[in-house]
């Protein structure tokens, strides 16, 4: 007989079925038909006695458990941080403690409102949550790309989120904030107001995961060994450099490919150009925290780099792809409150109610309090209590200690594990007066809802500014409430007149009166770092260059093209108007990696096209070419042909600019950026 499966346990601790030949139900019998159901005679009945059949379908059934009710969609990847530069004078956490060392983690990535199975490309907050296997136990760090939240206080968390989620009655839209509920909810909250100026920048479209920059949001405390604790806020920054689309570009990237980021990520750690993150700490003291003029327990407030700077500690490199997406992605279970030793909570409003919902929601989500033993939730250091027993029980503690004090070991049995003096110590709290009373309050400086709503409106470029105004009025052009418009406008008085008057132009509405705020602005001087077309980087490194090409396109170009392209670091991904057979100048027939009606320019972060004049002119008449030459310029993005191009180029309405070059050193200049100047020829911005 042949071999059964075996079952081993991989680099991550996950246990594989392999090696085994012989297919067999889950009890291990050796399974003779896959093809045909047991039946009574040839035509049937099927027989309740077939248990392969039963047992195949059961299974079938339970496939699916609930998903998230938020960041449901999302993309992971296992790696590891390594750390370049110690923080033992501020943590005693063992991942900080020196330099190259290295600590596994998994990285998820996520939309937060569409459902599982949505597109990857909404305009949406994204999630960064990652999971270090310390030595000490698992850290989460579940953050958001955005540095700050909508709301202060956990207890608005349903509220908000039934409000951005598909409408209760009409079960849509799935993905998008652009409708009635949401604006109705945050027109009502100002405390959203800062939030909603990121949400409305491209911070919400990013061009690829591996793109953009993550942060913890709330503040932290580290401890170090001799219990000082500091503040701590946490920042990733991409090595990739910032980068988002234009938001043309990412509605065509909607029908373009639904998996765009999962694809992007996969792709790119498969071809072994593994994304990076740097992790860098923001660490203050109590008094600095005093003198701001803002509550660093208010998570809808940040604090500039160009205030505080950022102390780097180490990188995060994400290498492995999942070997299973449910087993893996879907199954981790991520929780603010996993914390070690060394790292610590603040008192802030919306972190303490993270602290208890994470846990609930994974034991409805897994369906068991054992959900910690699921390989990819399970601490990769030894782990040990008195807990027993409950569903889905995978270990088997041995002995009679399952509780404690116990004297057992002293009589020759296994007494069981015990506290150390090196376990997590909670921190007195040194920023806060211990309660006198108990309210349901919010803190004084919690009601400035425009300081840093302004902050981060004047610290865009004029074209981020435009892109911004322009989210403003099409989100509240899809909402059908006649009230909210105005009230929504009225707070963005409260931040900027000009922004407020850009949006009501926009809309056709009348300019409403301010909102009262709740406190007076503070004036807080601008902040570069915030911007993206401030910190992109002039690089091709990890983007995708699309070459247009068809039957006679000369082999040299295509082939210096690429050579070029990828000195650069950058991947060549040739369309063609036909996949197979696409015989080029030389006679020799190549095969294209995308047809011409399923490769959208959208695809790319920079377009050259390799066509003869006949083959040129002949897609001149194509619509799919000539759509997808306009939108590689409607995008801005660099737009390298020869003379032969010409009529494809006019065609589609391509007007000679920096970004439309020839197919050499200035092609490869032009696609390192977008071409911001082009824009305001091209659209009506608010
Ligand atoms: Fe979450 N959040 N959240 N959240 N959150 C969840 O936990 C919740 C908040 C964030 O890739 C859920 O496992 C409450 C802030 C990420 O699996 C749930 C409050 C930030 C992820 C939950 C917040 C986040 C979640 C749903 C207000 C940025 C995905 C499934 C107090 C710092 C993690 C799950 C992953 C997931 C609750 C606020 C980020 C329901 C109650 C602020 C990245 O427990």
């Amino acid at each position: 007989m042949k071999k059964a499966p075996q079952f081993d346990v991989g680099p991550g601790g996950e246990t594989h079925q392999h090696g085994g030949e012989t297919l067999t139900t889950n009890q291990g019998i050796p399974v003779s038909d896959n093809q045909n159901s047991l039946k009574a005679a040839t035509r049937g009945p099927v027989l309740l006695e077939d248990f392969v059949l039963r047992e195949k379908i059961f299974h079938f059934d339970h496939e699916r458990i609930p998903e998230r009710i938020v960041h449901a969609r999302g993309s992971a990847a296992h790696g590891y941080f390594e750390c370049t530069d110690p923080l033992t004078d501020l943590s005693k956490a063992d991942l900080f403690s020196e330099k190259g060392k290295k600590t596994p983690l998994f990285t998820r990535f996520s939309t937060v409102a569409g459902g599982a199975g949505s597109v990857d490309t909404p305009r949406d907050v994204r999630g960064f949550a990652v999971k270090f296997y310390t030595q000490q136990g698992n850290w989460d760090l579940v953050g958001n790309n955005i540095p700050v939240f909508f709301i202060q206080d956990a207890i608005k968390f349903p509220d908000l989120i039934h409000a951005v989620k598909m409408e209760s009655d009409r079960g849509y839209p799935q993905a998008g904030s652009a409708h009635d509920t949401f604006w109705d909810f945050a027109s009502l909250l100002p405390e959203t107001t800062h939030m909603l100026m990121w949400a409305m920048s491209d911070r919400t479209l990013p061009r690829s995961l591996r793109m953009m920059e993550g942060f913890g949001i709330h503040t932290f405390k580290l401890d170090d060994a001799k219990g000082k604790s500091t503040f701590v806020k946490f920042h990733w920054k991409p090595v990739l450099g910032l980068q988002s689309t234009v938001w043309d570009e990412a509605l065509a990237l909607q029908s373009a490919d639904n998996d765009y980021h999962r694809r992007d990520l996969h792709e790119a750690i498969a071809n072994g150009d593994f994304p990076q993150w740097e992790l860098f700490v923001q660490p203050f003291d109590a008094d600095f925290a005093d003198r701001l003029p803002y509550d660093v327990l208010d998570a809808t407030k940040l604090i500039p780099e160009e205030v505080l700077p950022l102390r780097k500690v180490g990188v995060m490199t994400l290498d492995r792809n999942p070997d299973n997406f449910f087993a893996q992605t879907e199954q981790s279970a991520f929780c603010p409150a996993n914390i070690v030793p060394g790292i610590d909570f603040t008192d802030d409003p919306l972190l303490q109610g993270r602290l208890f919902s994470y846990l609930d929601t994974q034991k409805s989500r897994l369906g068991t309090a054992n959900f910690h033993q699921i390989p990819i939730n399970a601490p990769k250091c030894p782990f040990h209590n008195m807990q027993r027993d409950g569903q889905m029980q995978m270990l088997v503690p041995k002995g009679r200690a399952s509780y404690e004090p116990n004297s057992l070991a002293q009589h020759g049995e296994e007494g069981g594990a015990r506290e150390t003096r090196e376990g997590f110590v909670t921190q007195k709290d040194f920023a806060t007066e211990p309660a006198a009373e108990k309210l349901r309050m919010r803190a004084e400086l919690f009601a400035d809802h425009y300081s840093q709503a302004a902050l981060f409106w004047k610290s865009q470029t004029d074209g981020e500014r435009a892109h911004i105004a322009s989210a403003f009025t099409f989100e509240l052009s899809k909402v059908q409430l006649e009230q909210v418009a105005p009230r929504m406008i009225a707070q963005l008085r409260n931040v900027a007149e000009d922004l407020a008057e850009r949006v009501a132009a926009g809309l056709g509405v009348e300019l409403p009166k301010a909102a009262k705020p709740a406190r007076a602005k503070v004036e807080m001087a601008p902040s570069p770092a915030l911007s993206i077309h401030r910190n992109m980087k002039p690089t091709l490194r990890g983007r995708k260059i699309g070459v247009l090409i068809s039957e006679g396109s000369d082999a040299q170009a295509l082939a210096a093209l690429k050579a070029a392209a990828k000195k650069e670091g950058a991947s060549v991904f040739v369309v063609a108007p036909r996949i197979q057979n696409v015989k080029l100048s030389d006679g020799e027939a190549v095969k294209a990696d995308g047809q011409l009606l399923g490769s959208p320019s959208a695809l790319f972060d920079a377009v050259a096209i390799v066509l003869d004049a006949a083959q040129a002119k002949a897609l001149s008449r194509e619509g799919a070419a000539v759509k997808w030459v306009m939108d590689a310029f409607g995008h801005l993005k660099a737009i390298g042909s020869d003379a032969a191009a010409k009529p494809l180029l006019d065609r589609a309405g391509v007007e000679k600019d920096e970004g439309v070059t020839g197919l050499g050193a200035d092609f490869f200049a032009a696609a390192k950026t977008r071409q911001w100047m082009r824009e305001s020829n091209l659209r009506q911005l608010a």
